[in-house]
């Protein structure tokens, strides 16, 4: 049977790379374009570009984002000039958002040209960004509104996170490949990676319909927590949670879906407590380092969801 991902960047594609080695094309990566933005006149797609380099092979391990055997030499000449550099482009990225902004101008979908490049870098699963439409995380600091990537990037997420607004919900639409994914008469399980809840995860489901599809699924949802030991392995999700006052614990991430999941899949370090969360769970090591550990994580999610049909 076919699977639905719903992932962010860098924790969620960890997942979906194991994912695709166990399913192939019966994989759908469903991905976050909340922190898409306009930057140089260049569309850029974080989350997207994420997905496509890790699953192509082409990411880069140590830096999370961008592709592996990357130069700089855009970057320098746009520094000699006095170009913005707050935000790093490298030279093969580049034709990346050149090529995918060129496109949109000429009129395709976000979609279309998702399918398109995943195929030449010989990606074997399906990956969908959540719609079509402009989507926008605005984090609310401690100093003022912040567009996503002058808060993630430009202040490295040091402004402390009072509320994460998202712009576009009312007119955005799930696209019609996701509906058809979500759809599929021979869908088994839909997965919620272990990405950033606040950042990846929540503004996927706030595209309307989104909810009311997991909700009404006739397979069974689960979610990988992104928390390992009341820490999160990268990134401001511990941080956030410390800032929006909730406990940075296995049971927050299962309160926060609540309704929406019918299991958690926590670390085998964090078994205790594991009883009480009010759900049903099921215990793996999550950190995910090598290929191997993706690929035997992935084997988990798909088991569990077995065991709740
Ligand atoms: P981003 O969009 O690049 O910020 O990435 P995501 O939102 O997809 O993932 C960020 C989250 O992934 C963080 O909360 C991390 O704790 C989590 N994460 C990263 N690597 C791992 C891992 O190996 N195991 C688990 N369980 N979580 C991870
Ligand atoms: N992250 C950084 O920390 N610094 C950068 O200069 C940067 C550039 C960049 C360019 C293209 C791209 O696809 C991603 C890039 N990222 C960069 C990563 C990214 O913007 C963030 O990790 C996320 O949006 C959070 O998921
Ligand atoms: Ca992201």
């Amino acid at each position: 049977g076919r699977v639905v991902a719903l992932c962010g960047g860098v924790g969620g594609a960890k997942l979906a790379l194991g994912l695709q080695h166990l399913l192939g094309e019966r994989l759908t990566v469903v991905v976050n374009v909340a922190d898409d933005f306009e930057h140089l006149g260049l569309h850029i797609s974080p989350d997207l570009d994420t997905v496509l380099y890790t699953l192509g092979g082409l990411s880069d391990q140590q830096r999370g984002w961008g592709r592996s055997d990357e130069t700089w030499n855009f970057m320098g000449a746009l520094k000699e000039i006095g170009g913005q550099t707050w935000f790093s482009l490298g030279d093969r990225d580049m034709a990346m958002h050149v090529e995918r902004t060129r496109r949109r101008l000429s009129g395709e979908t976000l979609t279309a040209i998702s399918i398109d490049i995943a195929r030449r870098f010989g990606v074997r699963s399906n990956v969908l960004p959540i719609t079509n439409n402009k989507l926008s995380t605005i984090v609310v600091s401690t100093e003022g509104e912040l567009e996503f990537q002058r808060y993630f990037v430009g202040r490295r997420c040091e402004p402390a996170v009072k509320q994460i607004r998202f712009s576009g919900t009312e007119s955005a639409r799930l696209t019609q490949e996701v509906l058809q994914a979500l759809d599929a008469d021979d869908l088994r399980l839909i997965i919620l990676c272990p990405s950033n809840p606040y950042l990846s995860i929540d503004p996927m489901l706030a595209v309307p319909g989104m909810t009311e599809k997991l909700r009404a699924a006739r397979v069974p949802v689960i979610a990988i927590s992104p928390i390992i030991g009341g820490q999160a392995i990268k990134g401001p999700t511990r941080k956030i949670m410390d800032e929006l006052g909730l406990e940075a614990t296995n049971r927050e991430i299962a309160r926060h879906y609540a309704g929406l999941i019918d299991g958690l899949i926590i670390d085998t370090t964090d078994a205790e407590g594991a009883a009480d969360l009010g759900i049903d769970v099921h215990l793996a090591p999550t950190l995910m380092t090598g290929l191997q550990s993706k690929i035997a994580l992935a084997e988990h999610a798909l088991m569990f969801g077995n065991s709740l049909r």
